[in-house]
């Protein structure tokens, strides 16, 4: 078929007969909506889509790191590093990193994402030693007791080292361009990998970000990365894809990808997506300071699961468990969902 097919997802309990479930959970679409470079959009009936692009957007994703994608999934954000942009030093010590992390755990995360380096804009390349120094104790301490661990890492070196020490999934910021060989880590530990859409270094990717069309530019470069890893070995069920907000990206396009988020489900993989404290949060709501903008964080959030986003990459966890544990009764159609 031609174009970028969207679905439009919905939440009422009022569903159609024929009506689609998106990825098998808690979203479903009866029509689609159809996009080309350059041309004005149109709608579609799903009933008129070919059986494998239907099925794509339907099949419920593969269970990964014990979650069944039929709820949405927090991903709570350890910032083990001197200068992130929300966090930064809060964390830096081994003993505050892992006194944070069982924080997190009780807080209800499902993932614990781990990072040892700053990707905010403008921020230096840490050598992979260092980087590796500062994650690798606090994961072997994490994996003991807490939900399983994502290394945020786009080094190769740091992802063997984090995957030894525990960590389960590799989250790649930079969609494996920055260092290629982390596939391999991936595929030869069998560990799944977040392919995340990101344009350039982070040291430059705010000085005038530009694309065509900024969510189907996204949506093919994360498809590229998908064929790259899946002849990397790492097979396409053990991907999740993410669009990389406020990565190379200005306010316009920020909105641009949150508003047709649901187009990326037709990449038939797991929708991981960052929106904490982020900057655009601060433009939006007029709130300067990143520790200040939870209640938008939380619109944000909320405004993705109901796009079936199936992980929140979040800085406030027990805020979003709350926020997403009234969501999710609100949305439930017909007893199918747990
Ligand atoms: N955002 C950040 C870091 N890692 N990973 C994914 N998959 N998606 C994201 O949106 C994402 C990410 C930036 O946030 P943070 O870790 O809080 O800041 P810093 O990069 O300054 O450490």
């Amino acid at each position: 078929m031609d174009g970028y097919v969207r679905p439009i997802a919905q939440t009422d309990p009022a569903r159609p007969d024929g009506a689609q479930v998106l990825a098998g959970g808690w979203c479903w679409f009866d029509r689609v909506e159809l996009l080309h470079r350059g041309e004005p959009p149109s709608v579609l009936a799903a009933s008129e889509l070919p059986s494998d692009i239907l099925d794509r957007l339907s099949r419920p994703r593969m269970p990964l790191l014990g979650l069944d994608w039929t709820r949405p999934a927090i991903m709570g954000v350890l910032n083990a590093t001197p200068d992130s942009f929300s966090d930064g030093g809060l964390y830096a010590a081994q003993a505050d990193a892992i006194a944070r992390a069982r924080e997190i755990s009780d807080e209800g995360a499902n993932i614990l994402d781990i990072g040892g380096e700053s990707t905010r804009p403008g921020a230096d390349t840490v050598p992979p030693e260092d980087e590796a120094a500062r994650v690798v104790p606090v994961i072997s301490a994490v994996a003991a007791f807490g939900p399983p661990v994502s290394i945020d890492t786009r080094k190769s070196a740091v992802a063997e080292a984090a995957v030894a020490a525990g960590a389960a999934l590799i989250n790649d910021v930079s969609g494996a361009r920055y260092d290629p060989a982390i596939l391999d880590v991936a595929a030869r530990h069998d560990a799944p990998v977040c392919l995340m859409h990101s344009p350039d270094d982070p040291k430059t990717m705010q000085q005038d970000p530009r694309y065509d069309d900024v969510l189907l530019d996204v949506y093919d470069h994360l498809a590229d990365r998908i064929r790259l890893a899946e002849a990397t070995g790492v097979a396409r069920h053990r991907i999740l894809v993410d669009p990389g907000i406020g990565f190379g990206k200005t306010l316009a396009h920020n909105l641009a990808l949150l508003r047709r988020l649901t187009l990326f489900h037709a990449l038939g993989c797991p929708l991981l997506v960052g929106l904490s404290r982020k900057s655009f949060i601060g433009t939006l709501s007029g709130v300067r300071r990143a520790v200040d903008r939870v209640p938008g964080s939380l619109a944000a959030a909320l405004a993705a699961v109901a796009s079936g986003a199936q992980v929140l990459r979040v800085h406030d966890v027990a805020a979003t468990r709350q926020a997403v544990s009234v969501m999710v009764p609100l949305m439930k159609t017909g007893g199918d969902l747990g």
